[in-house]
């Protein structure tokens, strides 16, 4: 069996409370969306994907159970690397694919939990023979540069959406970034939620059960126990709405009254307004023309894009500018230039 595993995470422990006192000490206050994830954030994540309301986990899970064939094919990837891997449920998918075209060498799984990379690498070397998993604990905002030469060619896929999750400048960096990455043979497969009725994009951020609203609350918990800060999250009520100029959900915590915030580790004070409104994630919607707009400010060219049936996710397969055409027009919306 070969699964190794590096961890990036050492030094970083300075990221919460730096982006808390950028944060939370400007005019309008907002908390990056990474800062959700503790253990019980990501138990409330999985929640929300099996909510009723919450349909980019199924749509993009069906995308996967139709494509990843195709995606195979288009690919010829040796090397997948899987960035936000998580449990590795949706990697599943493009790996059997990968394996049965028997071009699949290596899984390469990016994320933040060393326990959860340890243990599905584990599983997968035993139900993939041959297969080499090298895992890296880290944050894929600032550890990209951890994934060593390509074992080309080399497939690098985003998939859930959280793309969306980056401001527009941050994503097409990111993008970009990603992109010198591929090496010439190389492609990235991102999953995108597309724009829709906004009313069924705002059920999906907040849902009747209040699980979503739990886990807005839950970033405040997040700060009060890293940095012994005395926030009262049940006095923030959860907002989520659609915001048609940028084609964005948001998602703020609004104060219910007025507050005084003690963060001890930072030294700071914090003062909220009665209905002062702290923003927490935005989550962007894609036209295929932003789409292509975002591609091509990352260098990035096209190859596909994947929808579901109902056209409510779709999933964006792209390479080099640089690179040879690689074509197929089955299922295939195209992307305008
Ligand atoms: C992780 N990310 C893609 C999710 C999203 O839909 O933007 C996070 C989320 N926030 C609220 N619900 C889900």
């Amino acid at each position: 069996m070969t699964l190794t595993v590096r961890s990036f995470l050492g030094g970083d422990e300075g990221s919460l409370a730096e982006d808390v006192l950028d944060g939370l000490t400007r005019p309008f206050k907002e908390l990056p969306p990474k800062h959700f994830y503790d253990a019980a954030g990501a138990e409330l994540f999985d929640r929300i994907c099996d909510l009723p309301e919450y349909y980019p986990t199924r749509a993009e899970r069906a995308i996967l159970e139709a494509r990843s064939d195709d995606i195979a094919a288009l690919t010829g990837a040796a090397e997948l690397v899987a960035l936000g891997s998580g449990t590795a449920a949706k990697s599943r998918l493009l790996l059997s694919a990968l394996a049965a075209a028997g071009t699949l060498r290596r899984y390469v799984p990016v994320d933040m939990t060393e326990e959860m990379i340890r243990t599905t690498g584990a599983a997968l070397c035993a139900d993939y023979p041959g297969l080499q998993v090298r895992g890296i604990v880290g944050d894929f905002e600032r550890h990209l540069d951890r994934l060593g030469v390509p074992l080309e060619p080399r497939l690098v896929a985003m998939l859930g959406g959280t793309i969306g999750n980056f401001t527009p400048g941050a994503r097409r960096r990111f993008l970009r970034h990603v992109g010198r990455l591929l090496g010439p043979r190389g492609t990235v497969l991102v999953g995108v939620d597309l724009v829709k009725d906004p009313a069924r994009i705002e059920a999906a951020y907040d849902d009747a059960a209040g699980i979503t609203a739990r886990f807005n609350r839950n970033i405040l918990r997040v700060v009060n126990r890293a940095l012994r800060a005395d926030f009262e999250p049940e006095q923030f009520e959860h907002v989520a709405f659609f915001d048609r100029e940028h084609e964005w959900i948001e998602m703020r915590l609004r104060a219910q009254r007025r507050m005084t915030v003690r963060i001890a580790d930072l030294g700071l004070t914090v003062e909220f307004a009665k209905r002062e409104e702290l923003r927490t994630e935005i989550s962007a919607k894609f036209t295929p023309r932003r789409l292509a707009a975002d591609l091509a400010a990352a260098r990035l060219e096209p190859v596909e894009l994947l929808t579901d049936p109902e056209g409510l996710f779709g999933l964006a397969l792209a390479r080099p500018v640089a690179a040879p055409q690689a074509t197929s027009t089955r299922h295939a919306v195209a992307i305008p230039a």
